[in-house]
């Protein structure tokens, strides 16, 4: 093993900024390779033999180690870096709960992800059709999880206790891309203001600006009408499809 970790992402991706967050957080010696979702080259054989069968990313690479899923590569880095316990848990207990909130996460609030995907990009894969049942889909995903985020954050400042951890980076980012295609309008954010003011403090963090900056111009060109070429035929957001012909 080297001391360097290849890191496989793309910066429009929520998990991948996470994990990018976490890597800047920390001070993790990281290189980066940018894979081109955009023009599927996440989907070909080689890369999935070679580095995920899904074809997803964040992926690292730790010397002849492969790693895939950001909570996975979460509690790998935490170890493989000694970072502060903060991050992946100081106690058995701790690591519970951040362990307890990715599988949330994975359940419920990532999958509200499909209401930003499309809303904002699916057109660009697809062509224009009525997206209206999928959209409604991660609305609902979001509608669910919203209200459990509110009250996590009633009893403690962040997501798992007082210190902010990497539960709160993930969700942070879902939050970021939501902002990106104003897809949660000021009538629904009042009704949530810890999420709000947990989300805007978190936003001051300037790792957290530095892995932001790509979707945000992404989105405000989604906003404005402008197409983001590519030449992918399938789902960038699998998990949120609901017609099976998408996903692969
Ligand atoms: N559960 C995975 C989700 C990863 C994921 O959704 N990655 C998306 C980008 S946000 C991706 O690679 N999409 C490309 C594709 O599915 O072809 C994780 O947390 O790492």
């Amino acid at each position: 093993m080297t001391d360097t970790i290849e890191f496989l992402h793309h910066p429009t991706s929520q998990p991948c900024r996470a994990v990018h967050q976490l890597m800047l957080e920390n001070d993790i010696p990281f290189e980066e390779r940018i894979i081109n979702l955009m023009d599927g080259e996440n989907e070909t054989a080689e890369f999935k033999a070679r580095y995920n069968p899904t074809g997803q990313v964040p992926i690292i690479v730790d010397g002849d180690f492969t790693l895939w899923e950001s909570s996975a590569i979460g509690f790998y880095l935490s170890e493989r870096f000694a970072i502060p316990g903060n991050w992946l848990g100081r106690t058995m207990q701790e690591r519970a709960l951040i362990q307890q909130y990715t599988h949330f996460h994975s359940t419920m609030l990532r999958r509200g992800a499909g209401a930003f995907f499309y809303t904002r990009f699916a057109e660009c894969i697809w062509g224009p059709r009525d997206y209206s049942a999928e959209i409604a889909m991660g609305r609902y995903m979001l509608a669910q999880s919203m209200p459990i985020l509110e009250t996590w954050l009633g009893r403690h400042d962040h997501l798992c206790g007082d210190a902010i951890s990497f539960a709160d980076l993930l969700a942070f980012h879902e939050f970021v891309s939501h902002e990106a295609g104003a897809i949660i309008p000021a009538s629904e954010w009042a009704k949530f203001p810890r999420i709000r003011a947990w989300f805007d403090r978190l936003a001051e963090r300037p790792h957290a600006k530095a892995v932001s900056g790509m979707i945000m111009m992404v989105g405000a060109m989604r906003q404005a009408g402008e197409a983001i070429p590519m030449t992918r035929k399938s789902s960038l957001a699998k998990g949120t499809q609901i017609r099976p012909d998408e996903g692969h």
